[in-house]
């Protein structure tokens, strides 16, 4: 923001410098050649600044959202192989409380396009442990959405890496 303002002001005081010239005096080219100059550091640290906007920006709408809540997966058995596996999700409050009454749904998914994902959706066994068998089509590399919403409406996505699926 700072910076942004900076750019701007003296990209007013530039285009100021212009408009009175021609009644005060003009500007050498080498002097205006220098002013480009030095406004390119800023020009090129506000794009990075841009960048990193949009990269947290990314990771706030993706799988960091809700950070403080717990999401632990186990995969059974492990390592997982091809068929159906038994995937257990367990949600706890930052402070380990479990989360009952939440409804959660898994999408397996595989790192390679053209794939129909396999869905499941987990009952709860015990407080805060939902359980249900998602299926492993095919070897290779998968992983898990994990999408929750919680009883207070809160909704959370994250994703668990699978890697190597055995085949049978
Ligand atoms: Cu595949």
């Amino acid at each position: 923001m700072v910076n942004s303002q900076l750019l701007m002001r003296s990209e007013a005081k530039a285009v100021g410098l212009k408009k009175r010239s021609p009644y005060r005096f003009v500007p050498s080219s080498e002097s205006l050649a220098l002013s480009a100059r030095r406004l390119q550091p800023r020009a090129s640290f506000i794009l990075l600044v841009m960048f990193l906007l949009i990269l947290t920006g990314c990771r706030r709408a993706g799988q960091n959202d809700l950070a403080d809540i717990g999401v632990n997966v186990a995969v059974n058995p492990n390592p997982p192989q091809v068929g159906q596996a038994a995937v257990t999700v367990t949600l706890s409050e930052a402070d380990g409380q479990p989360i009952t009454g939440a409804k959660v749904e898994l999408e397996g998914n595989m790192t390679h396009a053209g794939m129909a994902p396999t869905l499941a959706q987990p009952s709860e066994v015990s407080p805060g442990r939902y359980e249900a068998p998602l299926d492993f089509t095919m070897a290779g590399d998968w992983f898990i959405l994990v999408r929750a919403t919680l009883p207070d409406g809160r909704k959370l996505e994250r994703q668990v890496d699978v890697p190597g699926v055995k085949g049978q």
